[in-house]
């Protein structure tokens, strides 16, 4: 690279990235395929619109790359080409979730998802994102003693406020989902149910954990988090009279975006050939294994770990503790400067702010990407309880 300041720069990250213990649930280290197709003469290339109907000249091979991609998604997640459409041109996760939305509900109507501090996310209609500005966000919680979803409580309250649309899938909620439940949720109400499986989505590809594709109307996905994918977004949508793809598809183009990044596509395409493979299978269900062994290990050493477990690839660690431990935002940062990296983490039930927090974070995707296995979990568990405890 003749910049020789952004070389440095960037063998500093890399450096960075090889020397740290990378506990942080939404990261993952990428194959070198799937880089070079992003540092590739594709972002070179304008081709606002959709395969078959762009606005540009020169995009015979940008419309293979786009269709290669769809059907590559579709494949992964075992889906008929004539029961769900997906669109991959959405350039991350708030991008594709705020595009469902301007598809789908009305300016003003209802969005319901859970709420940011019991583990939602920013764009599920947290009051600082456009999700809790342009539309009316209900949010619900978790059980305040179970901290696991209590899908009575969900249900009255959709009955109450007759949302048009209702999310389920989380950043920071370790159980499992029932997704089924969240279907005859939506039903009571009349709602359309999209599942933003973003951080499951190499799960749900490697067969470690429920799919909700059965009973969703729409399913979000970033490609980066445990699907181990470039920066980038998927929104499938079932295919029925109410042509929810055709909605979606023109809210992202031309409603938010313009121009895809056909180098991110075709990244992304790469990495959902790779999550098909046999091996792939065994990577998400080590991923699993190893954050029960490291959520187990830190519980035996005398942490409380929110809902008492994890089914996933992540775990909330209370950290405070009712005052007896120390703040999330305190421990993220004695972890950091051990080389250990989680991000501090609101609690249900928080009482602290979310700058500092009462917990933190736990995911296995990159460190398990990088070989580790349980045996390597019970080590960090340990080295985490005694940089904590100091
Ligand atoms: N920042 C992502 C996460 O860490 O879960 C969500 O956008």
């Amino acid at each position: 690279m003749k910049d020789k300041e952004i070389q440095k720069l960037i063998e500093q990250e890399k450096k960075r990235q090889k020397s740290v213990i990378n506990l942080i649930a939404s990261e993952n280290y990428v194959s070198q395929d799937v880089l070079e197709a992003l540092g590739s003469e594709l972002t070179n290339k304008y081709a606002e619109g959709y395969a078959g109907h762009r606005y540009y000249g020169g995009n015979e091979v940008s419309d293979k790359i786009e269709s290669l991609c769809k059907t590559r998604a579709l494949k992964l997640f075992k889906l008929s080409p004539k029961k769900w459409a997906v669109n991959v041109q959405a350039l991350s996760g708030s991008p594709a979730n705020l595009a469902v939305y301007l598809g789908l509900v009305p300016l003003g109507g209802i969005i319901m998802g859970m709420s940011l501090t019991d583990g939602g996310h920013l764009t599920h209609g947290y009051k600082v994102s456009a999700t809790g500005k342009f539309w009316k966000a209900v949010q619900y919680g978790v059980d305040p003693k179970t901290e696991r979803i209590d899908y009575r409580a969900v249900k009255k309250l959709a009955k109450k406020e007759k949302p048009n649309i209702i999310i389920a899938g989380f950043t920071a909620y370790p159980r499992n989902i029932d997704f089924k439940k969240f279907r005859e949720i939506a039903d009571a109400c009349g709602a359309y149910l999209m599942v933003d499986m973003s951080h499951t989505a190499g799960l749900v590809a490697g067969g470690a954990c429920s799919s909700p594709f059965s009973y969703a109307d729409v399913v979000t996905t970033t490609t980066h988090k445990t699907l181990r994918g470039p920066r980038s977004a998927l929104i499938f949508s079932r295919m029925d009279k109410r042509e929810l793809n055709k909605k979606i598809d023109k809210a992202i183009f031309p409603g938010l975006q313009g121009g895809p990044h056909l180098n991110q596509i075709a990244s992304a395409a790469v990495a959902l050939a790779e999550a098909a493979r046999p091996d792939f299978k065994i990577y998400a269900k080590q991923i699993i294994k190893n954050t029960k062994t490291l959520a187990d290990e830190l519980k035996k050493l005398g942490w409380r770990i929110v809902s008492g477990g994890t089914d996933t690839h992540l775990a909330l660690v209370d950290t405070w503790m009712n005052g007896k431990g120390i703040s999330g935002k305190e421990a993220s940062d004695r972890l950091e400067k051990a080389g250990i990296i989680v991000n501090k983490n609101t609690i249900p039930r928080e009482t602290r702010s979310p700058m500092d927090p009462s917990g933190i974070r736990i995911g296995t995707a990159a460190e398990t990407t990088r070989g580790k296995k349980e045996k390597d979990m019970k080590l960090i568990a340990r080295k985490i309880d005694v940089i904590l405890k100091r």
